[in-house]
């Protein structure tokens, strides 16, 4: 079995409560990393952290928590990008400094679960490292400007966040044309996970115990909203480079279109935003996973639980 060098540029925020505003911040992350982590066939050449779901300084922590009380190895640490990239005055940061050191020395692919933010500041600072990056493999998109997703039923539709925090950074990656791959939504809404999925990962190692602990307020938080679990959407992404066979895709071409923004309620044309469409008539190619596997969740409840 190949063994593929990876690099992980991820928003974590497990355990952290929203700034500014009521609730809980995303646990995601941390199931795509803590799979990542357990995988055999992966090397895990670095960790970035980006600004998204909650601040930089509380990323960048949590992936040295992560990285050192749960990785097999010690796998290093970098602090990135803390906003959106200003293209009247990029700056660089450690973590972009780091990876442009790593793609150096090797081809990686890279798993980009946050703002492609770090990604986009790369690809300014260090065009000629291009083609030192195998694929990107992102959680954004969707098909139709009319496309949404929601969480329970309360009518509240979830913003595509990665995407809305830094339009430009997506913009960079499919000008220069880096190998893309998304997984949107529309596949990561077909996943959930429940009350005995967290019962099952408490019952395993000290990371998945973590992980278990810190995501009962985040599914109280969707029940809450009429949903009866929550989903994992960062896993897809994580999974796809694992094990590509239990994920269902297919080449399409993607463009930034603007329309009315669907995150806000009653919206008369007077609030607008980018949309990350994909569809066969798009510019830019991108590989779009859209769907599992039939026996997907047992999949990834095994690559969760499973020993390091
Ligand atoms: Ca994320």
């Amino acid at each position: 079995m190949e063994t593929k060098h990876i690099w992980i540029d991820t928003d974590l925020s497990v355990g952290m409560k929203r700034h500014k505003r009521e609730g809980y911040c995303d646990v995601d992350d941390g199931y795509a990393m803590l799979q990542l982590f357990k995988a055999k066939n992966v090397e895990i050449i670095g960790i970035s952290a980006v600004f998204g779901n909650t601040r930089i300084d509380d990323a960048f922590r949590l992936c040295q928590e992560m990285s050192t009380k749960f990785a097999k190895n010690q796998i290093p640490v970098y602090k990135g990008a803390g906003s959106a990239i200003d293209l009247s005055k990029v700056e660089t940061n450690n973590a972009v400094e780091a990876l442009a050191s790593a793609l150096k020395e090797t081809q990686l692919t890279i798993l980009a679960i946050g703002p492609a933010t770090n990604i986009g500041i790369l690809l300014l600072k260090y065009p000629e490292l291009q083609t030192q990056i195998k694929e990107v493999v992102l959680v954004a998109g969707r098909r139709k400007p009319t496309d949404y997703f929601k969480i329970g039923n309360q009518g509240n539709h979830a913003r595509d966040l990665n995407f809305d925090l830094d339009n430009q950074a997506f913009n960079i990656m499919f000008e220069v044309g880096i190998p893309v791959t998304l997984c949107p939504f529309e596949i990561s809404s077909k996943v959930w996970i429940g009350a005995d999925d967290l019962k099952k990962l408490d019952n395993g190692e000290a990371g998945n115990k973590w992980l278990a602990e810190h995501s009962l307020p985040w599914l109280a938080q969707w029940i809450n909203q009429g949903a009866t679990g929550f989903n994992p959407f960062d896993v897809l992404a994580s999974h796809y480079i694992i094990a590509p066979e239990d994920i269902i895709s297919e080449d399409l071409k993607a463009q930034l279109e603007i329309h009315p923004d669907d995150t806000v309620k009653d919206n008369n044309k007077e609030v607008f935003k980018n949309y990350l469409l994909c569809s066969n008539e798009g510019t830019f190619p991108v590989k779009y996973c859209h769907d599992v596997v039939s026996d997907y969740h047992e999949k990834l409840m095994e690559s969760l639980i499973k020993k390091s």
